[in-house]
């Protein structure tokens, strides 16, 4: 009874909306032009401790907002950016709404839904002490266009110059701020800064560019190493960067003019060469509950045939490297388990 009562619901509220997009339907074409008018811009205020802090004055003609829009991931050759707080740069300040608006519709009509990209706000006196500040990169996508960018009393060093402070800043839409926040980065000494990567991003290649670049920031003598510690917080497998590295940058290996092979194994804490990570499962060979060198000791006796009925023996825990197959394989795994040394 009770189901009936939700599917009778549910229709009536199927039939609205067909109802509604039906009446929709009708201005279409003058709402989409509404629409690229009025909705493709983003929004921006001047924190009030920056006012403070660096004098500036919310619309008031002595300050000027920019609004700096950059790719981030793959290089699109349809995206033209402009140089840092030049014209096409410029936000205008609404007197109606209290807030700095850039037109990134008009500036950058060519922006893809599935492609990830960075804004910062930078805020600048044009007249006086010509003090500035500027938000800390922060991702944003198509569906970010109509929201607004504020800014919070917390700041990193730029990842690209460090003599720069950088104030962080996250979208109003609790939808954007969701999806997107303040650029996951790589510093030149290898710590994680920043909140997330952008949806499209390779985290693998982030790391593999870490070691390209700034091999000569890696210590080797230090404990836990730098590598292996940014591979846990960016959340990635050393064994996946290391293939990416050497796939991605075959070329500048053999050319010698980034770090070889073996020495990004070391850095990454792996044998050279590498052994691909090992799924496992099961290993209780003997069932006596543990993993251990009796494991070993009986699948190896099983595998010479060396085993006679009275000796425990679960076949469905033997193909430890889950590779489909057992055999003394699984009987080296199962000793480097035991050996913790998987
Ligand atoms: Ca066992
Ligand atoms: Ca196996």
């Amino acid at each position: 009874m009770k189901k009936r009562v939700i599917s009778l619901v549910l229709t009536i509220a199927m039939l609205l909306s067909v109802a509604t997009v039906g009446v929709m339907s009708v201005s279409a074409a003058d709402q989409d032009a509404a629409e690229s008018a009025v909705d493709k811009v983003i929004y921006f205020t001047i924190p009030d401790f920056w006012i403070e802090k660096f004098g500036f004055v919310q619309g008031g003609s002595s300050t000027t907002v920019y609004c700096h829009v950059f790719q981030i991931g793959t290089a699109d050759p349809d995206f033209k950016d402009f140089v840092w707080q030049t014209r096409n740069e410029k936000c205008t300040y609404d007197t109606a709404t209290g807030k700095y608006q850039y037109p990134i519709g008009e500036k950058f009509p060519n922006l893809k839904d599935n492609a990830d990209y960075g804004v910062i706000f930078s805020a600048k006196n044009t007249s006086g002490d010509a003090a500035q500040a500027q938000t800390y990169d922060l991702i944003m996508g198509t569906d970010c266009y109509g929201d607004e960018v504020y800014v919070v009393d917390k700041t990193y060093q730029n990842i690209v110059d460090s003599s720069q402070v950088t104030y962080l800043s996250y979208w109003k839409s609790s939808a954007n701020a969701e999806k997107y926040g303040p650029h996951a980065g790589i510093t030149s000494l290898g710590v994680l800064q920043g909140e997330k990567y952008a949806p499209h991003e390779d985290k693998v290649l982030a790391v593999a560019n870490f070691i390209k670049d700034y091999s000569a920031n890696i210590p080797t003598n230090e404990d836990p190493q730098v590598c292996i510690t940014l591979c846990k917080s960016v959340g990635v497998e050393p064994y996946d960067v290391y293939v990416k590295y050497s796939t991605t940058y075959a070329e500048e290996i053999k050319a010698g003019s980034i770090p070889d092979l073996q020495t990004t194994a070391g850095y990454l804490g792996l044998s050279y060469p590498p052994h691909p990570p090992v799924t496992t499962n099961g290993g209780d060979v003997n069932g006596d509950g543990a993993v251990d060198v009796k494991d070993a000791t009986t699948l190896q006796l099983v595998l010479a045939k060396l085993n006679d009925d009275s000796m425990a023996y679960d076949e469905s825990q033997a193909d430890f490297n889950t590779d489909g197959v057992v055999n003394v394989l699984d009987v080296t795994y199962i000793q480097l388990y035991a050996a913790n040394l998987l």
